[in-house]
């Protein structure tokens, strides 16, 4: 009996030996991963950031905005260089036509009224919502469910422009900036 006491003792202690060691073996490991991948975050930052930055600048100025059946642009904010061509595509991701949920996508002047730019929109049906008027930098068609567009233009000097649905109703929520720098 108690030679089979101290076996199941041994055996006992044995696995809970191997039990914490394993645990801790794991639990290190674990850490030293966790460390490694802090590291590597902390260390990645700095030269991804560096070798982000060239390709940033010549890349900003290709532009895809999304507008979807949920009267939504995807982005609210674009940063572009200010004095470089821009090239922006507009795509509606969603199913419903244009005469009912149509988008199109603005750029307005540097200090246009926003609100009331929107409200002349409305009157201007026959020009798929672009009033005439001198507010309008660039503006793409006007397209529906499926369908996409794109323009050309250039903000010749850096500042924040609006930019908007001008379809009826929709520059409440389908607006944002386009930061030149
Ligand atoms: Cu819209």
């Amino acid at each position: 009996m108690k030679k089979t006491f101290n076996i199941m003792t041994i055996a006992c202690i044995t696995g809970l030996f191997l039990a914490s060691c394993g645990n801790s073996a794991d639990n290190s490991a674990a850490q030293n991963d966790h460390a490694q991948h802090e590291h590597a975050a902390e260390t990645s930052e700095p030269t991804s950031s560096t070798a982000e930055s060239p390709s940033a600048s010549t890349s900003s100025n290709t532009l895809v905005v999304e507008s979807n059946d949920q009267m939504q642009f995807n982005v609210n904010e674009l940063k572009v260089k200010a004095g470089e061509p821009i090239h922006l595509t507009l795509k509606h991701v969603g199913k419903m036509a244009k005469e009912v949920m149509g988008h199109n996508l603005v750029v307005l002047k540097a200090g246009t009224d926003v609100t009331k730019f929107a409200e002349s929109a409305i009157n201007a049906k026959d020009t798929d919502y672009i009033p005439a008027g001198d507010e309008v930098i660039a503006h793409t068609k006007l397209i529906g469910g499926g369908e996409e567009t794109s323009i050309d233009f250039t903000l010749t000097e850096a500042g924040t422009y609006d930019f908007i649905c001008s379809f009826p109703g929709h520059v409440g929520i389908m607006k944002g900036k386009i930061i030149a720098e």
